[in-house]
């Protein structure tokens, strides 16, 4: 592509293309369709049994009950019951036996949502209980695995810890966290002639809700069409499980031949989809008086509930980040998919990374304890250096910004540390801690074959440009970047440029916006469209200009030859008239991507994304209660496609990520139901928890050394685990009222409670 500087479209912090209808209530989510002629709602029956014999299930009262249209079970299924993104046997109705609480046993739809609702109720279900499995501990003990348990080696351990002058043994546990997108888990189906169906969902994937629906209703791919315009948060929580509300829907739908609704309420999504894994490690270290890691041995538990589900993938992502930003000659990592009789788990914005990137810190600060040094010092000497620089899995890092992104933050938190301290030495009840958190993501789906995206240019003859792609808008603002993307290709400005919702018949077998990827692949598919097309175009600007397509230059909304020149807009026509197609699909692949799962080696991420941050936290030893004074992060986005939209993903994954790691608390009963589902008694972060001082900035003059789209490095998860910094901060500070023995017990959620657990004992 021309390198048209300065740029007219991209680099540019422009609003995301539906802020003001986000404000002013215009932007359209599928609650806010306008009704449909005969619109059913529906509702989920669900299982209240963590794992039992279904012994009878009775619906005849539901199906009587006032306002039913249907009332579907497994056995109404018409094509095969099974959700399963990547593994089969996830059905998506519970036949004979339920393993969750949460499980849907069957689907009701009704006129109206209060009578789905009460004709649920009327359900009567008997089951008879079998032994169930909570905890991870319990899955481990039993070997209750939902993915073969994996290994990621390299080196020799055992000699190097043998031989380590220093060792140690730890253990980490952060707990899950619910998505809380704004708009609940949501789809209409609507069934169309000859046994075709368009399905509206709020899904990250709409090839997979096409796939998954296909399936159940044995249908072929091309009779389903999935529509998705935005999302009101998706967070990873709309990759897989999305498909299973919008399954439940369709089925209703082709039972009926009525359009149906499926909207759970919030509850009802907290205790039927997924959530972030909760993890477990442990971990013995060999090191030296230094504070160099030599050895380390580290097992990675996570609860993945009832099914696999994206387990597999999750736990890879998380083995390939327990080295985060560090060095480990020898390392030996063990991930175990613990299989439990809860809801099952699923992708969250980090997609098993920030439990990685969670357990290595906990070695770091572990270090730092036992040497009495500060876990700056330890991370020092144990970063990514020149001749450092090989991965665990066998991947070179490549370039590597963290050095600059750590120099800038140490001028930005300048005086900070000694302050704290001061601090400290003068306050009894109140405590301060201070902690950098550096991270380094890597940026591609770690199945190699995801990493593909597809896009659809048409431009008309008034030279307006439609632009369709896979990607999917869930807040995070892919469609103004993508439509950036293009207005730069054309050389034309941005309001020419018009998103269209995202449908499976616009751009076929796309992969879910996930990984951070949706810009780097959607947006280098959209390049490869805009390309095509202005090809077509030079050759008739070219004639009509009395040129050489080579010689033809678009810049600034018309197009050149030489100095003379013709609008693009004319360009358009004239293409119209002279027979020449003005549409166009693009197509592209990562290059350079390889991973080999069985030996957990290769080179499965294009590119690394670096940041890091400076965070202050201070606690109130007598109540527990921790608060975030300030934080100042850098993120390194390459050069920025757009500034505005990437400070405010940064802060959004760092708020997010305080939520995690401070205080969203999900809490289980003995008998496996979830007591923390409603707002009432999860706490996510508000506005008032945000940090006083709260300051991003980017990385300036850090183009990718590798050739994405415009040079820009992805954004949408990376931040996220700066904000284990905040555990990081309350960790210091307990250590600073209590010391580390009593610090290093310290799990995450940092809640009042856990703060005082550990400062007390
Ligand atoms: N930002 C908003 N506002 N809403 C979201 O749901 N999801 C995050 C991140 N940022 C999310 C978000 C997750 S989990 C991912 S993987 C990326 O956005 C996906 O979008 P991208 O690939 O276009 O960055
Ligand atoms: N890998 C990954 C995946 O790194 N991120 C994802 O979101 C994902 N989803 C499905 C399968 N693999
Ligand atoms: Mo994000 S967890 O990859 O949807």
């Amino acid at each position: 592509m021309n390198d048209i500087s300065p740029t007219i479209a991209v680099h540019k912090p422009t609003p995301h293309e539906s802020a003001s209808r986000h404000v002013s209530g215009a932007a359209i989510y599928i609650d806010d369709m306008k009704q449909k002629e005969g619109l059913l709602h529906a509702w989920v029956i669900c299982s209240t049994h963590a794992h039992a014999k279904l012994l009878n299930v009775d619906l005849s009262a539901v199906a009587g009950a006032p306002g039913v249209a249907c009332v579907l079970t497994a056995a109404d299924i018409p094509g095969m019951n099974d959700a399963g993104p990547i593994l089969p046997g996830e059905p998506l109705l519970a036949e004979r036996e339920v393993t969750t609480i949460g499980e849907p046993i069957a689907v009701v739809a009704a006129a109206t949502l209060a009578q789905a609702r009460d004709a649920a109720g009327l359900a009567r279900i008997t089951y008879e209980d079998l032994p169930a499995i909570l905890s991870i501990e319990d899955a481990v003990a039993a070997e209750s695995y939902v993915v073969a348990p994996m290994l990621l080696k390299r080196g020799d351990v055992d000699t190097a810890m043998a031989a380590a002058p220093l060792r140690l043994n730890g253990e980490a546990q952060a707990g899950g966290q619910d998505h809380f997108y704004l708009e609940t888990q949501i789809a209409q189906a609507e069934p169309g002639e000859d046994g075709a169906m368009h399905v509206f969902s709020s899904t990250q994937h709409p090839t997979e809700v096409q796939h998954i629906v296909a399936r159940l209703l044995g249908r072929p791919l091309a009779a389903l069409t999935v529509e998705v315009r935005r999302m009101g948060g998706g967070f990873g929580g709309k990759e897989s499980h999305a498909s299973l509300i919008a399954g439940m829907a369709a089925l209703c739908a082709n039972k009926t031949g009525r359009p149906v609704k499926l909207r759970l309420v919030r509850d009802a999504d907290m205790v039927i989809t997924g959530k972030r894994h909760d993890v477990n490690a442990k971990f013995e270290v060999g090191y030296d008086a230094d504070g160099h890691i030599l050895a380390m041995d580290m097992e990675i538990a996570l609860r993945c509930g009832n099914v696999a589900d994206l387990s597999g993938p999750v736990l890879t992502r998380a083995l390939c980040h327990a080295d985060n930003a560090y060095w480990l000659p020898h390392v030996r990592v063990r991930g175990l998919a613990a299989k439990t009789n809860t809801v099952s788990n699923t992708a969250f914005r980090g997609f098993g990374g920030p439990q990685g990137v969670f357990a290595i810190e906990a070695v770091i600060t572990h270090l730092a304890a036992a040497l009495g040094k500060s876990a700056d010092e330890i991370r020092r000497v144990n970063y990514y250096a020149p001749g450092r620089d090989i991965t665990p899995y066998g991947q070179h890092i490549g370039a590597d910004n963290l050095p600059r992104v750590l120099a800038e933050l140490e001028t930005e938190i300048a005086g900070r540390r000694e302050a704290v301290a001061a601090f400290n030495a003068s306050s009894r009840l109140l405590k301060k801690g201070f902690a950098v958190m550096p991270v380094k993501f890597g940026i591609s789906f770690n199945l190699p074959t995801l990493n593909q995206a597809g896009a659809l240019v048409h431009v008309y003859t008034d030279g307006s440009v439609h632009l369709n792609h896979g990607g999917t808008e869930m807040g995070q603002g892919l469609y103004v970047k993508i439509a950036q993307v293009v207005a730069e290709g054309f050389s034309i400005d941005l309001e020419h440029v018009h998103v269209s919702a995202t449908r499976t018949d616009k751009v076929p077998n796309t992969s879910a916006t996930a990984a951070s990827s949706g810009t780097d692949i959607n947006g280098m598919a959209a390049l490869a469209a805009v390309s095509t097309i202005k090809g077509r175009m030079a050759e008739v600007a070219a004639a009509r200009l009395e040129s050489v397509p080579e010689e033809i230059v678009f810049a600034r909304n018309r197009v050149y030859a030489g100095n003379r020149s013709i609008s693009f807009p004319e360009l358009a026509l004239a293409c119209w008239a002279d027979r020449v197609s003005l549409s166009a699909t693009g197509f592209y692949k990562t290059p350079e991507i390889h991973f080999d799962q069985a030996s957990m080696t290769g080179h499965p991420f294009y590119y690394f994304a670096h940041g890091a941050c400076g965070v202050e936290a201070v606690i109130d030893t007598l109540t527990g209660e921790a608060r975030i004074l300030s934080a100042n992060l850098i993120q390194d986005c390459g050069t920025s496609l757009n500034p505005a939209v990437d400070i405010g993903q940064v802060e959004g994954a760092f708020v997010q990520g305080m939520g995690w790691v401070m205080m969203e608390e999900l809490v289980w009963d003995g008998q496996g139901n979830l007591k923390t589902h409603a707002p009432s008694t999860y706490k996510i972060p508000t506005a008032r928890d945000v940090p006083p001082v709260f300051v991003t900035k980017l990385l300036e003059n850090a183009p990718n050394a590798k050739p994405t789209i415009f040079r820009s490095k992805a954004v949408g998860e990376p931040p996220f685990m700066l904000a284990i910094g905040c555990f990081l901060a309350v960790q210091e500070a307990v250590a600073a009222a209590a010391g580390w023995e009593r610090a290093l017990t310290l799990r995450a959620p940092a809640t009042p409670e856990a703060v005082l657990r550990a400062l007390r004992g």
